[in-house]
Parts: C-alpha cells; structure tokens; sequence
C-alpha cells in the first residue's frame, strides 16, 4: 500500500487530495512543522535525504517531487485515464504535462520570495519586490487567461493537472494576492469544494 508522509501545513494535502480522487487505499504519516522556524522535522529526513513533503513510498520505492509523485499514481492508478491523458495522443499529453510541471517549475518560486518578505516586512528589498511582483502577476494572468472559457485547465473536466494549479492559486490567496482575480478565486472554491478534497482534509488536517 502506498503510503504518504504528510507535513501539515503545505502542498503533500494536494497528494492526499488526488489519492482520494483516485480512491486509492494509503497509509498517511503526518509530520509537524518547527513551531520557531516552521521547517519540517528532522525525522523526515530518515525518509528521504532532503527532508521535504511530500514524499511517497511504494512497493520499497521512494518518490519525492509533487509533479514526479502525481505523475506516478495517475500511472498507476488512473488505467482508464479519467485523470490524465494517454501517452497515445501525444499531443494532448504533452499539453496536460506542461500544466503538470508547471507550478512547480514557475508559478511557486515568486509566490515563495513574496511570502518571504511578507514575513520580513521590517527589511524590504526592493529588487526580490519588483521581480515577485511581475513574475506573480505574469503567471496569474496566463492561468486566469486559460480558465476564461473553461472551469478546468485542460477544458471541461477535472484532470490531475488542477490538482498542483489548485496548490499555487491557494498559496496566491494566502499571501493575498488574488484579489484581482475573481475567476480564480471562483476556480479554487471549485476545487476545493470537491468530496475528495473534502476527504483529504478529514482524514489529513491541512
Ligand atoms: N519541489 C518540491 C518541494 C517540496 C517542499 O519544499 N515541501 C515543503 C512543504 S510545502 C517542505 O517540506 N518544507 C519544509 C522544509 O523545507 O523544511 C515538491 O514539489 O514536492
């Protein structure tokens, strides 16, 4: 059974999430961040040696990297594709890994210089505000672009690509930048409001 090491407080509920979406059986273990420095605990480190969440193990593997672990279960699970797309129409594929991969790879990093700063409100500094600034307005207009004819970000039906859009779009509402953005905030309560995200966060605790 695959089993899920889960810190509170971060993106591993969107892992939980998809499970449930899968309704696929999991073992979770749950982590506490530092309550001073709200890193993750060392024990997380005995898992996997760069101490984050999520980290999956499987059949004796370990699997870290959100976009990596979505990827293996909709493999593994999703066999009659509700999900995801069949490497058989390689174009739509490639379409659906491209917003697979894309949290991750662009939208969190100026998300995290924000949250940053908000943090450290007493030191600004001006050069990590203008490019957070411009990269988090960039990438909310391009999503907010896509879902203006579409509830999903593929079209018409939830895929596992919402699921790490969803994590971005929430951790932009928590910094408070998404006041702009009524379409995306009307996107999150719609995912947010599925069962499965509803079971996720019963069984997990954010
Ligand atoms: N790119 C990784 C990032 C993993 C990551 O940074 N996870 C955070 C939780 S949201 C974490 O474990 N932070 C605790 C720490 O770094 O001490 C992924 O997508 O899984």
């Amino acid at each position: 059974m695959i089993k899920v090491h889960h810190l509170r407080i971060g993106r591993s509920i969107f892992t939980v999430w998809l499970l449930e979406e899968l309704g696929a059986a999991y073992d979770l273990q749950v982590y506490l961040r530092d309550p001073a420095s709200f890193r993750a605990p060392p024990e997380l480190k005995n898992i996997h040696p760069l101490g984050k969440s999520p980290v999956i193990e499987d059949d004796g593997q370990v699997i870290a990297e959100s976009g990596a672990i979505t990827s293996y279960l909709l493999e593994k699970f999703d066999t009659a594709h509700v999900l995801h797309p069949s490497r058989s129409d390689l174009k739509t594929w490639a379409t659906f890994t491209q917003w697979l991969h894309y949290p991750e790879g662009s939208v969190f990093l100026p998300l995290l210089i924000k949250m940053l700063l908000l943090r450290n409100s007493t030191q600004p500094h001006a050069a990590l505000e203008t490019f957070s600034g411009a990269e988090i307005k960039l990438h909310l207009d391009f999503i907010n672009q896509q879902l203006a004819d579409k509830p999903f970000i593929l079209g018409e039906h939830f895929s596992g690509a919402d699921i790490g859009i969803t994590y971005v779009i929430s951790l932009a509402k928590r910094i408070s930048v998404l006041n702009d953005y009524p379409q995306l905030q009307a996107y999150l309560q719609r995912n947010l409001s599925r069962p499965a995200f509803k079971r996720a966060i019963e069984r997990a605790v954010e």
